[in-house]
């Protein structure tokens, strides 16, 4: 158990006091070790000393996903190289990654904040987790890997995929808590129920659940069909990974770890700051990452903030989950997806107009895409053995460029529907929000 009462339950008075000292630290070593962050302050007229409130954090410049893919791969280390001990990138092969670096003492700050989200599902140093994120670049095998060993807890380091073992080794090893994507949690909770798992004499005591939007009729469902809690994960690489904001047992938001993430919720349109209790994107700022502090980072992730007492106890501001994005990411199969990457691919194939439509659904909870490609007139054969090819090699250059495969299906010139103001390029049939 890793209950932290003192960061935790501290007064906001207390709290802020100590965020804005870290936020005058941050900004300093960023300016002075990120030539990236050092041009940009002096191009604003910004300075360190500039900081005197928390509220002078809207002084500073925003970050986004661009300005990190435009330092690929290590432009936003604030430490020689030689400090960072491991480096995750963000999923989805969108052009360049978003490369995140961390020191030995961001990780030891990686494994406590999920470490404290973990306990406050109810985790401690009796359970056994399966964890079923995937290990590699994405962060979430290994964060919750960090995590659950700070507790103490045994954990499986199964990774994603070979479902119907994950069953069994669940069963086998008498696993007490399955961290996993809703989607993959759905498809698990299908196939367990083939090999005669009964979730009323389940072992499970808590689920952890992310890395990917979810309504309230899946988390009932994951429930029901594991006959356990479902608590939920947020993160996202560019600030750390998961654990960023976890949901504490009341299941009512996510308590967002304050002492090391600074939170503000801006208006889509305005990027002016809104007052607790509006919706708008999440932006976050690390108060206490060595390696690699980030700065006002535009997460493009809709929520709101709640300032206000929990039962659990806990003073940390409460996040609502996340209802949606300003942008037109999709995550599919856990990975993010762009709509211009899709027409990136296609532009670079003679014969093809860059009309599409994505669809995505998910046929017994696995995620499944469709992209219908419009021919042109010359191409648009009754030549089986040339459409054959030519479906494959578009469906070759799109997993080139998002790395995943995808369905596609070759329509007649001008069939797809043209839209006079932005395009429905995507049909999310998932209803996930
Ligand atoms: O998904 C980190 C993570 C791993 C979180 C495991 C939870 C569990 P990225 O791949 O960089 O990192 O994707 C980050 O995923 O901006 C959101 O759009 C989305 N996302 C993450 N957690 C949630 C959640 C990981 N709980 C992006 N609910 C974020 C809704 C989420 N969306």
């Amino acid at each position: 158990m890793v209950w932290n009462e003192k960061a935790e339950c501290m007064s906001r008075d207390d709290l802020n006091e100590l965020q804005l000292k870290k936020l005058q630290d941050v900004v300093k070593k960023a300016y002075e070790n990120v030539p990236y962050y050092n041009k940009k302050f002096q191009n604003m007229g910004i300075f360190p000393e500039d900081i005197q409130s928390l509220e002078d954090i809207q002084k500073l410049p925003f970050t986004t996903k661009d300005d990190l893919r435009q330092v690929y791969p290590f432009g936003m280390f604030a430490v020689p190289k030689k400090d960072i001990i491991e480096v995750h990138t963000s999923s989805g092969t969108t052009g360049k990654p978003v490369v995140s670096g961390y020191t030995r003492e961001d990780l030891d700050l990686w494994a406590e904040v999920m470490a404290r989200g973990l306990t406050m599902m109810g985790v401690d140093d009796e359970d056994i987790i399966q964890n079923t994120h995937g290990y590699g670049l994405f962060t979430g095998g290994f964060g919750v890997h960090y995590g659950a060993q700070k507790i103490g807890s045994t954990v499986i380091p199964i990774s994603t995929g070979q479902t119907r073992r994950q069953i069994e080794i669940m069963t086998d090893f008498g696993t007490t808590v399955m961290i996993f994507t809703p989607s993959y949690g759905l498809y698990l909770s299908e196939v367990a129920e083939e090999e005669g798992f009964d979730p009323e004499n389940s072992q499970l005591k808590a689920i952890g659940f992310g890395a990917e939007m979810w309504t309230n009729e899946m988390r009932k469902e994951i429930e029901k069909r594991f006959g356990a809690p479902a608590f939920n994960i947020y993160g996202l690489t560019e600030i750390m990974g998961p654990g960023v904001a976890i949901e504490c047992k009341e299941q009512n938001g996510l308590h967002v770890f304050e002492d090391h993430f600074y939170p503000e919720i801006i208006d889509t349109n305005t990027s002016q700051n809104l007052d607790a209790g509006n919706a708008g994107e999440l932006v976050l700022t690390n108060l206490s990452r060595i390696g690699m502090p980030i700065i006002r980072f535009i997460t493009k992730d809709i929520t709101s903030l709640r300032y206000e007492k929990c039962d659990c106890g806990r003073s940390l501001v409460k996040m609502d989950r996340i209802t949606g994005r300003s942008d037109d990411m999709l995550k599919v199969k856990g990975v993010a997806v762009f709509p211009s990457q899709i027409e990136k691919a296609l532009l670079k194939i003679d014969g093809i107009e860059p009309h599409y439509q994505i669809i995505v659904t998910r046929p017994h909870n696995l995620d499944e895409m469709e992209v219908k490609v419009e021919t042109s007139e010359s191409l648009f054969s009754d030549e089986i053995k040339e459409m054959v090819a030519i479906r494959k090699k578009i469906a070759n250059f799109i997993e080139n460029e998002i790395g995943i495969r995808v369905n596609i299906t070759l329509v007649e010139p001008k069939s797809l529907p043209r839209s006079e103001g932005k395009a429905v390029r995507v049909i999310d049939k998932r209803n996930m929000y």
